[in-house]
């Protein structure tokens, strides 16, 4: 199909104003039926007295149209209904159809999961049901009517306030929703079905009574308690913080098991993949936690960030999902540990967007165009997002930063607008801080900066300079870059680990601007002298808490300069990002030895520096558990392929980091079983952030032990195993046992099994470990497994997406095998799930970057794919981005 491109949008001619809709819910002989009010747009001029009204459809049956009362015959192909309406006043139109929800393995529409209906219509799904203006241009208030027999559907639920339950004849039921606040079609959804509510209420700051509800499948109540409270939490959080309070009298979530995104903010009625509902300590990890709390308040947030004030066109998807990812990143610092959150979200960034930005799906923020916009929800479009938002809340600091939110809410609440308004919303409240940086182009332009920084002190002169500069590799459709605005955050840290003060008259800047801490770098150079600076060695501390999202390299500083600054800079963040250069150094010289043939070299010195870090003092009463862990952690397999970046063997990148850590422990593995012997390896398995943070550090210690060969270590895991008192100690000592091949792994998997094999959910730890640490056969073998089910969603990331996403040397094996039974399975997947199979497509981005084999392989995989038959759009444009 033909991109669709942001230079060709064009308001829509029609308008509709309301939404009446009529579903009643009868297996394959489910009918649709609407009418729309729909007056001519006002905004445009209207030549003749009449003009075609072309509504969206998507895979739907006959369509029985009617204007005005009168049925008629309408153009109807594949993706339309269109006919002649008059453009001199408001018409009626009536559309009638019927589906089988069964029978829509798509899961985009309406579906059957588990018995029970749903829907999911972002972004373009509500075509599916009727025939639309389905775009979110087109602003419509709904009155929703549901019938479905009471045995069957006892739970009925839309969009908005409720009316009372009404029962028909024959053991029918039916019910009327409301919603006032006019939506986007994306914004749709309803539930009928068999399902258990979890109960509460929350009372807005001005006074409203809101009734909440989460529903579930039948039995899972208990686990959706932690989900409630975080609810509640979150919504007084959007009061205090950025003053939104929520504007119906409900607010529903329900959990289903099939689902093919995270979760979907529709207005008053969120639909979950259940994962990120249920939870219980003995099938929840901290994490599992930590992402039930981030994943509803994201939801819930955007019931403003994208309900109230929405998109003009999918291309400004990031004006509410960039947005709303900074404000859920914002609330889980506060609740938990800002620097880790930090910490936790720039990991993601660099594994996930950072590939994404580098390869050949890379794409601007706002893109130029696209074939399939389902595509497009991507680590760009949301943590890329976050980051430029982040930029923008930073350069205008938390008092003006809220003003601009409080007016971007207010100027355009209940409009469909672009990134552009959003913009000028900020710009409006800068007041004194100067010229308003192009922070329009770090939406418009894809790729990573690459800023180089140059370092130079005399100490005996007191003086310094930094000097910087900037560039973008080409991507995808975009050769030429320009420089863009980068904040770098920054101070000069003397011997004693102070910031020293920077006064304005003691630096000349170029290139730039320098406001408080914060250095502008706006050209491709730009550079800061400081003079009159006290004795004694001085260091830069630069980036502070990653103040922009680029690779930025030092020169000027050495490793030692580094190990001080991981030591004593007062930016915990920066602290931490010292150390994460310095490992990253470290693997990266091992894996070129390793390729080499040639001896690893000995790391001592950083050995010693991060048990230094990561053990010193009395660990067991220390508050920053989860500060040594993050400190002593390595980058990821994936991140030191990528800073490798060509040519790779994956053998060699896993080897790098297992020998640092056998290394390390043959070095101070005295200190690290001493430091684990004083936790006792016991775990009470609560969940509160302390204990999981003790958690944290145990983990990352136990890793590091785990490459040791010596036997002892498999005593030392299998008591942390036993000692377990929740799923996180249980599935990571369980997942490190199976790393190191150990005998203990098959027993433990099998009493995991035992336990759980009728918990899917929770199955899905199981089968994830497993692939992550096997070969395409452990694969074959696993979907035999009783709990496997090569049609949910979830089982089939927990299997193929686990694999492709975090088995470096399983995916990218030597012989192929990796790819070609992905392919399989993605070309497989395809017929019934094309998201899915796009989504899971795209694990092989990363395959030029592999070795002259392995790149072999990886283009016949891909070719196959690309050449099936009826291959559909959403794999298609991946697939063919990749080979481009
Ligand atoms: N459900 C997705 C999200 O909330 C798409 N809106 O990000
Ligand atoms: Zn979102």
């Amino acid at each position: 199909p033909p991109s669709i491109r942001l230079a060709d949008y064009k308001p829509p001619a029609f308008l509709i104003d309301h939404v009446d809709m009529t579903v009643r819910l009868d297996g394959p002989c489910t009918q649709a039926k609407a009418t729309y009010h729909v007056r001519p747009n006002p905004s445009l001029v209207h030549a003749n007295g009449h003009g075609q009204l072309v509504l969206d459809a998507d895979a739907l049956g006959p369509v029985d149209v009617r204007v005005n009362g009168a049925q008629i015959e309408p153009q109807q192909d594949r993706k339309h209904v269109a006919f002649t309406l008059s453009t001199r006043e408001g018409s009626k139109v009536e559309v009638a159809t019927t589906l089988d929800p069964a029978s829509n393995t798509a899961l985009s529409g309406l579906y059957l999961t588990n018995g029970v209906y749903c829907t999911q219509c972002e972004a373009e799904g509500f075509r599916r049901i009727v025939p639309f203006l389905d775009r979110p241009d087109v602003l419509a208030t709904y009155t929703v009517t549901l019938e479905a027999q009471q045995a069957a559907c006892p739970v009925l639920l839309s969009n908005g306030n409720p009316s009372p339950i009404e029962a028909l004849d024959d053991g029918w039921h039916s019910i009327t929703w409301h919603d006032p606040h006019p939506k986007p079609s994306y914004l749709f959804a309803l539930v009928g079905g068999h399902l258990d509510q979890v109960r509460d209420s929350f009372t807005t700051r001005d006074g409203r009574e809101v009734a909440l509800s989460i529903y579930v499948e039948p039995g899972k109540a208990e686990r959706a308690t932690f989900a409630m409270q975080a609810l509640k939490r979150c919504m007084a959080w959007d009061e205090e913080r950025f003053g939104r309070l929520y504007d119906l009298d409900v607010f529903n979530i329900v959990a289903v098991s099939d689902f093919n995104l995270g979760a979907m903010e529709n207005k008053g009625l969120n639909i979950f993949n259940d994962k990120y509902i249920l939870a219980s300590p003995t099938t929840a990890t901290d994490e599992d936690y930590q992402r039930i709390d981030a994943i509803i308040a994201h939801e819930y947030f955007h019931n403003w960030s994208g309900n109230r004030v929405t998109c003009r066109d999918w291309f400004q998807l990031c004006l509410k999902e960039g947005l709303t990812v900074f404000r859920d990143q914002e609330y889980t610092s506060d609740i938990y540990d800002r620097t880790i959150k930090r910490i936790t979200d720039v990991r993601d960034l660099w594994a996930h967007q950072f590939p994404e930005d580098g390869g050949p799906l890379a794409h601007a923020v706002r893109p130029d165009s696209y074939r399939e916009i389902n595509n497009f929800y991507t680590a760009t479009v949301y943590e890329k997002g976050a980051e430029i938002v982040r930029m923008i809340a930073s350069w205008l600091g938390p008092q003006r930063f809220r003003a601009a939110m409080d007016r971007y809410f207010s100027t355009y609440d209940g409009q469909a607008v672009r990134l552009e308004d959003f913009l000028s919303a900020m710009k409006a409240e800068a007041g004194d801080l100067g010229a308003w940086p192009d922070f329009l182009g770090w939406y418009t332009q894809a790729g990573t900066p690459q800023v180089s920084v140059d370092w130079q002190a005399d100490t005996h002169a007191g003086t310094a300079h930094l000097a910087f500069s900037q560039s973008t590799s080409p991507t995808p459709g975009q050769p030429d870059k320009k420089p863009l605005p980068v904040p770098c955050r920054l101070a000069l840290v003397d011997e004693a680990g102070d910031d020293l003060a920077i006064s304005p008259d003691h630096v000349v800047v170029q290139g730039g601007r320098l406001v408080g801490d914060q250095f502008l770098l706006d050209s491709a150079h730009g550079s800061l002298q400081f003079t009159d600076l006290p004795s004694g060695t001085v260091r830069p501390s630069l980036f502070r808490d990653y103040s922009a999202p680029v690779n930025h390299m030092v020169e000027g500083l050495d490793d030692s300069d580094r190990l001080f600054l991981a030591a004593k800079d007062s930016n915990t963040f920066s602290s931490w990002a010292h150390l994460q250069s310095l490992y990253s150094d470290a693997l990266q010289r091992r894996y070129h030895r390793l390729t080499l043939g040639e001896p690893l070299g000995d790391d001592h010195a950083l050995f010693e520096a991060m048990i230094a870090a990561g053990l010193c003092c009395e660990i067991d009463h220390d508050t920053d558990q989860a500060g040594r862990a993050a400190t002593i952690t390595l980058p990821s397999a994936h991140d030191l392929a990528r800073t490798i970046g060509r040519n790779i063997d994956p053998l060699h990148v896993e080897e790098a980091r297992i020998s640092f850590s056998r290394d390390l422990c043959a070095d101070r593995g005295t200190s690290v079983v001493e430091a684990l012997e004083r936790f006792e390896l016991e775990d009470s398995g609560d969940i509160a952030p302390e204990a999981a943070a003790k958690r944290s550090l145990v983990l990352a210690l136990l890793q590091h032990l785990s490459r040791c060969e010596t036997p002892d270590v498999d005593d030392l895991l299998g008591r942390a195993l036993r000692g377990a008192g929740g799923m996180t100690m249980r599935i990571k000592t369980l997942a490190l046992l199976l790393q190191r091949r150990s005998p203990l792994a098959d027993q433990a998997l099998e009493a995991f099994d035992a336990e759980f094999h009728d918990d899917p959910l929770t199955m899905d730890k199981w089968f994830a470990i497993q692939a992550m640490n096997g070969t395409a056969d452990t694969l074959v073998a696993l979907e035999g497994h009783r709990s496997y089910d090569r049609e949910n969603p979830n089982r089939v990331r927990s299997l193929l997406g686990a694999f492709a996403t975090g088995n470096l040397s399983g995916f990218h094996a030597a012989d192929g095998s990796g790819y070609q039974l992905m392919a399989e399975r993605i070309g497989t997947l395809d017929g019934r799930n094309p998201q899915l199979a796009a989504r899971l497509a795209s694990a092989f981005r990363t395959w030029r970057t592999m070795d002259a084999a392995r790149q072999t392989f990886a283009q016949a995989a891909l070719e196959t794919l690309q050449s099936m038959p009826n291959i559909s759009t959403d794999l298609s444009d991946i697939v063919t981005r990749m080979l481009e």
